[in-house]
């Protein structure tokens, strides 16, 4: 069977695209630090010594896991000696690294590099998420506006989910392509080229123990999504992993809506602008579908912090416009 690696259509969207290459050397790097997290996912509990917490709590008040640690340095050391990065952001680093100028290259690596962290311990599918911007300022040094542009600035977002089998999706702005990992060979081949999210799902995927801190037009929001009707084929199902990267890639494949509101503790919802929001509403309207705090388009933001948290209704464009619907003001 002919099969299409995911370096061949990288080289390919490069000419057809009249890119110069770095970014193809940038994206061959995050596959080989995604091989060696995908490596360190399968084996973690046996005989060693990755599993549980590190002791250590991140910028956003959580636990970080061994695991968190090992992705969050495999990705700083192999992007930052790539020669492709001059800065990387991380959701478990309070302050970006900034890339010494002769081992700098033209673009901005953001990362959330182990998501689903509560489900390490517990063998249910995690993933990384990155995005990449373009150094927008022309000196050397890397400007505070650099690291917080608007999601629409991205050059490409993507990926990697670590589940019955290790996927990398990815969009570079023409078209969202799925590629699996061939454990046997470490390749990554082509399996779902030109992806796109069904017009509408069946599907609501939500925190939903969380709903006495809802206020009520997210209350009244769910109980549509709950309430009988054949022509839209409500009830819609209800699913939630917790790995935000698996409940997405559910969304993406299957169609319906993934959200994570505001609640009255947390006034502007748990997920973070630039390491989770924005990257994946970069893949999800380039497959057709829609992402926005249910009042804003996520990709119209412009962080104010790196660490910056947004509300986020995410998935099929019609399910997500009836979210919006019960949002609006
Ligand atoms: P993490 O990046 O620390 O793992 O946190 C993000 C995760 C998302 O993957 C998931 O959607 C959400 O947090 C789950 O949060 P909750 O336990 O509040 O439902
Ligand atoms: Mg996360």
């Amino acid at each position: 069977m002919e099969q299409t690696t995911l370096v061949q259509h990288l080289q390919h969207q490069q000419k057809f695209l009249g890119a110069t290459g770095e970014f193809t050397s940038l994206m061959n790097e995050i596959l080989v630090a995604a091989k060696i997290i995908s490596l360190e996912v399968n084996k973690a509990g046996i005989g060693g010594n990755i599993l549980g917490v590190t002791g250590n709590i991140n910028v956003h008040g959580e636990e970080v896991q061994k695991l968190d640690e090992f992705a969050n340095s495999t990705f700083v050391n192999i992007m930052g000696k790539s020669g492709t990065v001059c800065a990387i952001t991380s959701e478990e680093m309070e302050n970006p690294v900034i890339v010494s100028e002769e081992k700098a290259g033209k673009y901005i690596f953001m990362m959330d590099p182990l998501d689903g962290s509560s489900n390490i311990d517990v063998n249910v599918s995690i993933g990384t998420i990155f995005s990449v911007y373009r150094k927008k300022s022309s000196g050397d040094s890397v400007t505070k506006d650099d690291l917080l542009q608007k999601g629409a600035n991205q050059v490409a977002g993507g990926y990697i989910v670590y589940g019955s089998s290790t996927m990398f999706i990815y969009s570079s702005g023409s078209g969202v392509h799925g590629f699996t990992l061939d454990p046997s060979i470490g390749e990554f081949f082509l399996s779902h080229p030109d992806m796109k999210i069904p017009v509408r799902g069946n599907i609501y995927s939500v925190n939903e123990g969380n709903q006495i801190i809802w206020d009520d037009r997210q209350v009244k929001l769910i109980n549509y999504f709950k309430d009988f009707d054949e022509k839209t084929s409500r009830p819609y199902k209800g699913r939630y992993i917790g790995s935000m990267v698996s409940d997405f890639h559910r969304t993406l494949l299957k169609g319906g809506i993934f959200m994570y509101p505001k609640d009255s503790k947390n006034p502007n919802g748990k997920l973070r602008f630039a390491f989770e929001a924005s990257p994946l509403a970069f893949i999800v309207e380039n497959a057709g579908g829609r992402a926005s705090t249910g009042k804003e388009r996520i990709l119209d933001i412009v962080p104010s912090d790196i660490h910056q948290c947004v509300p986020l209704y995410i998935g099929s464009r019609e399910d997500v416009k009836t979210a919006e619907s019960f949002l609006k003001d």
